[in-house]
């Protein structure tokens, strides 16, 4: 049986509109899958919206209607997203299904009978559009971004992370790499070094959200629910074999959510009897004006608006090609119109035309085979490794560099023999045969980015069959490309655009 990829995104708030932030992950972890399913894993993408919580409860309050139907509108628009981006993801968890009730009920059972969980009384400043309780010294800043704070008094569950504390400190230790980059594990430990407080986990000031199963008068915390939404959609609670094959799986999250995923989470897990995840993978922020997107600043980007300019592979190539996957990065329409046309306008698409006109002229549209000692082996044998090592690490942007290094050099060999000039025969053939085999093998490797261009591509130089079902590393070593097959001018895969 090929090994499991359980890959996920966070869930998203179903009362905020999807914007290039969401895109950024989601985009990221789809790469992620396609290369996975390249690789001939048996890969399970996940994604999903977060609809408990009172923000979703006012929302819908707001605009008289029930919850679940606000929840249903909204979460609706991330699924038009996710398939305006070709997402590809195979599960899409709802925190409002049955089997994430049932999963979220089993776990805070086994809390409980771990002895984590207690009922206290608690009174507190609390940030209605953070879900979570702050304290005094962070309500001028709060109030300054427009996130209200109130007072609330309740009668919590509480869950007893202070027990935690030497737990996870041994936990990161034994596991150096389970949260990266090292930047972000840092910040994890620190943060469990000061000294980790119980948090509640429970509310009865609302009731939307999962019933606390021994005291139904109690919703789950939205944050503690939502977490939990994980192990649910690999089977907890309603498919133990499915879990036990799935578990534990890699997480791509923004450094908004780090303590959650990488402190209060972990913690859970251990508490329920589950191994925590050992493949966090943290990003930084995806800036506008030197700012984080957000409703109240006005300054979020919708995907559909850029869509429109740059396709839905221009998209996805610009964010998992221009903003390294761990730092902040700043988002500006001028940098995405300069990485369009010199990636894909002038390098790739222009690659294929340039390879499809001279093989009409000079080869009857009939594209030969690749030199077994073309210059063009190693280099692409170097990018395939540059490639696999990247895509490990979570490194798009360098898995696509290593790619992109293979249309370089297959321009300059292009510029430097000029087959355009020659007469046909067997030193036009040889070049024109090694630059189709380069794009085959540029075409898988950016597969996962592209998808789309990638099976035009791959159509254009006379290939057939679906290039997802190509594997890695079987199908791009150097020479596979059979020769005499029909290669096809078209249109510019991707035109240049103006600013
Ligand atoms: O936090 N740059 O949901 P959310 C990069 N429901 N990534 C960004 C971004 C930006 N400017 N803005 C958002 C929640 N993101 C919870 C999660 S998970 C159990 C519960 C991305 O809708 C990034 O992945 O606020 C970030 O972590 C996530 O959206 C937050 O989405």
């Amino acid at each position: 049986m090929a090994r499991p990829f359980f890959v996920t995104t966070p869930i998203y708030y179903v009362n905020d509109v999807p914007h290039i932030g969401h895109a950024y992950t989601t985009v990221t972890a789809d790469a992620l899958a396609r290369w996975h399913r390249l690789l001939g894993e048996d890969v399970t993408f996940l994604t999903g919206t977060d609809e408990h919580g009172l923000k979703v409860q006012r929302a819908a309050e707001e605009n008289n209607v029930a919850p679940q139907s606000w929840a249903d509108q909204t979460a609706q628009r991330y699924i038009d997203t996710w398939e305006l981006l070709d997402i590809s993801y195979d599960d899409f968890i709802r925190t409002t299904e049955d089997r994430h009730r049932i999963s979220v009920q089993k776990f805070l059972e086994a809390c409980k009978a771990n002895g984590d969980i207690e009922l206290r009384t608690y009174e507190g400043l609390y940030s209605v559009a953070d879900e979570a309780y702050v304290t005094e010294e962070e309500v001028a800043e709060l109030e300054r971004l427009g996130r209200p704070v109130i007072t609330m008094r309740e009668e919590n569950y509480f869950f007893l992370l202070s027990k935690y504390e030497q737990p996870l400190l041994d936990w990161y230790e034994a596991n150096p790499d389970a949260v990266a980059p090292a930047s972000k594990r840092n910040e994890a430990l620190g943060f469990i070094k000061q000294g980790l407080q119980d948090f509640s986990i429970s509310r009865t000031s609302i009731d939307w959200g999962v019933p606390i199963p021994w005291d139904d008068g109690h919703v789950t915390y939205v944050w503690f629910d939502a977490l939990i939404n994980y192990v649910t959609a690999a089977g907890y609670g309603t498919d133990e074999e499915s879990f036990e094959h799935l578990w534990p799986g890699r997480h791509m999250l923004g450094k908004d959510i780090l303590r959650f995923h990488c402190v209060f989470w972990p913690a859970m897990l251990m508490s329920a009897g589950i191994d925590p995840p050992t493949n966090l993978n943290v990003h930084g922020y995806l800036l506008v004006g030197g700012e984080k997107m957000s409703k109240t600043r006005l300054n979020h980007i919708a995907p559909a608006e850029l869509v429109d300019d740059f396709g839905v592979d221009g998209f996805r190539y610009h964010f998992l090609r221009d903003q390294a996957f761990g730092p902040d990065g700043e988002f500006s329409y001028e940098g995405m119109v300069a990485r369009h046309n010199a990636d894909l306008a002038n390098n790739f698409g222009n690659l294929l035309s340039r390879v499809s006109t001279v093989v009409a002229k000079k080869c009857n549209g009939v594209g030969p085979a690749p030199r077994a000692d073309s210059p063009l082996a190693p280099i692409a044998a170097a990018a395939v490794e540059r490639a696999i090592y990247a895509w490990d690490r979570v490194a798009p942007s360098e898995a696509l560099d290593a790619a992109w290094s293979i249309i370089r050099e297959t321009n300059s060999l292009l510029e430097t023999s000029e087959p355009w000039k020659a007469e046909p025969g067997p030193e036009v053939d040889g070049v024109l045969g090694d630059a189709i085999e380069a794009l085959r093998i540029v075409s898988i490797l950016a597969h996962p980015a592209i998808p789309s261009a990638t099976r035009e591509s791959w159509r254009r130089i006379g290939l057939s069959g679906d290039i997802a079902d190509c594997r890695v590393p079987d199908d791009v070593r150097w020479g596979l490309y059979p020769g005499d097959l029909e290669v096809e001018k078209g249109a510019p895969l991707f035109p240049r655009l103006k600013l």
